[in-house]
Order: C-alpha cells, then sequence, then structure tokens
C-alpha cells in the first residue's frame, strides 16, 4: 500500500498586495512537489492570486493548480476536518470552527504561524518559539530569516543552477525577453523596477536619461507607474508601452507568472524590488538590488531595512558599502537619488560579484520548506 500523505493546509489572507499569496503559493508547491505532501491553501482572495497564476478560476471554491488543492476561504466557513500540520500565514485568524476541528482531532495538528521575513537580530531568539494555546492546541512561531537559527528563505530545489544555466545562454535570455516584446538596443543594461509609489523615482530617471550608458528600463504593471507617467508627461500607461528619453527606454510590462518574473530579474543587470518575496527572487537573482521595503507604521520598517543593510555589506569595501547603503536609504525615504545612483555605478562591478557570494552564502543555509518539514519531523 503506498504511504499515506501527510496533510498541511496553509492559510492566506491578502491584506494588500501580492506578497501574502506570493509566498504561501510558492510555499505550497514545493511542499507537494519536493516534499510529497497533499497541500490545501485557503485563499480568501482568489483575484489576488488569478494574478500571478492565470488558471485560477475565481468563481470556484475547490480546485487543483501544479498539485496543490486550492481552496476558496470564503467568510461562510464550511466544516473540514483538521490537517496534519496547520500553517497561518503572516497571523492571519484561522476561522473559529477550524480551531475547533484542530482541538478534536484524534492526533493534534502542528500549528505554526509563519511570520514576515525580516533581518532583525531578535528573530533567530524567536524563532520555533511555543507562541498562544487554543484549548490544548500549541501554536510556534516561525520565522523566515538570513541568519542561521532562523527558518530560512523558500528557495525550490535546483534553483539556482537553473539560474545559472538560463544567465550563461544569450540564446535562452534572447528568447525569454523576445517573448515579452523586449528588444533591448546593443551594450544597454536592463534594469527592472517594481516598487511602491516613490517621490525618488523622477531624480533616478533623470539620472539613467542623462547617462552615457544606455539603460532599458522594465516596469511590471503596478503602483509605480504613476511616478512613471509624471515623469514622462503621459497618462493611462499600459502593458507594452515603451517610451525613449535620452539614455533610457522605458517600457511597461504585464504582470507575469512567478516563474517568469524570476526569469525576468535573471535577465536584468539591476533589479529593483519591493515587499517580501520578490525581494528574495532578486537575492537569488545574483545581481546588484535595490529594495523598497513595505512601509509600516510609526517607521518600523526602517529597522527592518537596516537590519538587513548591516547584513548585506558585510565583505563590501567602505566606499561601496556607503555607495549602496545611500541608494536604498534615499529611496525608502522618497529622497533623490541621482549622486547615489552615480555613486553606485563606480563600484559596479564589486557590487556584481557581491551579489553572488550574498546569493551563495543564503544558499548554504536549509531552505524554508525544507526547514519546515523538519520542524514537524522532530516535532512528532
Ligand atoms: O506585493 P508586495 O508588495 O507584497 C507585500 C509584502 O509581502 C509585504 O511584506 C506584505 O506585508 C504586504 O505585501 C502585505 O511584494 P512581494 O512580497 O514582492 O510580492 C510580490 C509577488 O508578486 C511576488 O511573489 C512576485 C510576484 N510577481 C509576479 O508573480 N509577477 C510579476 O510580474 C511581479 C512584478 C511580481
Amino acid at each position: 500500500m503506498p504511504e499515506k500523505k501527510t496533510r498541511w493546509d496553509i492559510f492566506c489572507t491578502v491584506v494588500d498586495n501580492f506578497g501574502d499569496i506570493g509566498v504561501t503559493w510558492r510555499l505550497s508547491r514545493q511542499l507537494v512537489a519536493e516534499h510529497g505532501i497533499a497541500v490545501r491553501l485557503w485563499v480568501d482572495d482568489l483575484r489576488a492570486f488569478e494574478r500571478m497564476c492565470p488558471e485560477i478560476d475565481i468563481h470556484t471554491s475547490q480546485q487543483w493548480q501544479q498539485g496543490v488543492e486550492v481552496r476558496h476561504w470564503a467568510s461562510d466557513w464550511q466544516p473540514v476536518e483538521a490537517a496534519d500540520v496547520v500553517i497561518a500565514a503572516f497571523a492571519c485568524q484561522l476561522p473559529g470552527a477550524y480551531m475547533d476541528a484542530m482541538a478534536e482531532r484524534e492526533k493534534t495538528p502542528l500549528w505554526m504561524n509563519l511570520d514576515y521575513l525580516s533581518a532583525e537580530g531578535w528573530v533567530v531568539g524567536c524563532h520555533g518559539l511555543p507562541s498562544v494555546k487554543y484549548r490544548h492546541v500549541q501554536k510556534f512561531f516561525f520565522f523566515p530569516g538570513f541568519q542561521k537559527g532562523t527558518g530560512g528563505l523558500l528557495r525550490e530545489s535546483g534553483l539556482l543552477e537553473r539560474r545559472r544555466t538560463f544567465q550563461q545562454s544569450p540564446e535562452m535570455q534572447r528568447e525569454f525577453l523576445q517573448g515579452l516584446g523586449i528588444n533591448p538596443a546593443q551594450g544597454a543594461q536592463l534594469i527592472s523596477l517594481f516598487a511602491y509609489e516613490n517621490t525618488g523615482l523622477a531624480s533616478w530617471l533623470d539620472a539613467m536619461a542623462g547617462d552615457t550608458m544606455p539603460t532599458h528600463l522594465l516596469v511590471p504593471e503596478g503602483r509605480i507607474l504613476g511616478d512613471v507617467e509624471r515623469w514622462l508627461g503621459v497618462d493611462g500607461l499600459k502593458a507594452g508601452a515603451l517610451h525613449v528619453c535620452d539614455a533610457l527606454t522605458v517600457q511597461v510590462l504585464p504582470f507575469v507568472r512567478q516563474d517568469q518574473y524570476d526569469h525576468l530579474l535573471w535577465c536584468c543587470d539591476f533589479n529593483a524590488v519591493r515587499g517580501e518575496d520578490s525581494f528574495v527572487r532578486a537575492q537569488w537573482a545574483g545581481r546588484p538590488l535595490l529594495w523598497h521595503i513595505y512601509q509600516q507604521e510609526e517607521d518600523i520598517h526602517l529597522d527592518k531595512l537596516e537590519a538587513f543593510l548591516a547584513l548585506y555589506v558585510n565583505g563590501l569595501s567602505e566606499t561601496a558599502r556607503e555607495a549602496i547603503s545611500g541608494l536604498w536609504r534615499a529611496w525608502n525615504a522618497g529622497d533623490n537619488m541621482a549622486g547615489h545612483w552615480q555613486s553606485t555605478r563606480k563600484h559596479w562591478p564589486e557590487l556584481q560579484k557581491h551579489a553572488e557570494t550574498w546569493c551563495l552564502e543564503q544558499a548554504s543555509q536549509a531552505d524554508l520548506a525544507a526547514a519546515l518539514v523538519q520542524f514537524y519531523v522532530n516535532w512528532i
């Protein structure tokens, strides 16, 4: 008889943007593909999901996508049996009836809160600690992170090998880019731009337009487009739009599926990313990056930004550290980017090498899905 699969339920509420569904969808697929787990992914907003997985039928309450059972987490909760492992992503509140089902299950499930990603030092101390209890069911904190002693980062098996093969093949890159209608001029540097609204953008675009080196800037449809429109002096930018301003070509892209977005990051010389998941994917791309961190109340995100920078700049020369830190701080403050961009460009070869070193260092840790599975194994 085939061994019975372990069943995991992953709960995701889409607060805003794409990070919540981006992380849980990626994790679910990996648990199915690499660990043979039966995963049910409960999502309250299928429309956000549809953006990165166009096969999603937003009118269906139960469907299978890439081996994952996707369930619409509707407000009128219908009772179901609890799974062996229950993950509440980003501290979302599980339905009361489901918590009762956990408590009444013959074998108590492992209940974990998959937290937000942070490089802050306290994460190491809190990872894996017990949190609250519901009846006799204990919840545990599970923290992703960059340091030993955390839950690590999402990284699919063979990802870096696939990335390297792709980056070593001009044909594969050309074919991929052409598939998206991207035909950069010979010698142009490619930059991707995924960010929240940012008052510093105009100064960065000015700097790129006035540069001696041509830049082809790729902007997936999203929140930064308003700032791009203002700078270009146009309205209603849509996927496919292409504008040339001196040395800068700006091209708007459609929002693509996660795997395609990875390939886009792998093609680019520099990636501006945001939030959580794209930030991690840009690190796996092994190329210099710029992080637009998700803004939180009382500016607590700035502590997170500094905590990451403190780790990331290790091993860089003093001047390269200052350049990249200055650029990131200016971007996150919405300040003028011009001087910081010029300083960063001066350290390009060093920053390129460093991005690969950082990627390899991070990849030497267990990936997040494997760490979750190990946590469960240790727990039983
Ligand atoms: O969309 P985000 O800003 O999500 C944020 C963060 O997760 C933040 O921490 C959280 O608090 C907030 O949401 C609620 O950025 P993030 O995390 O990078 O998620 C974007 C997802 O979209 C990621 O999985 C990559 C994916 N993506 C595509 O699939 N296709 C695309 O074309 C693009 C640009 C992104």
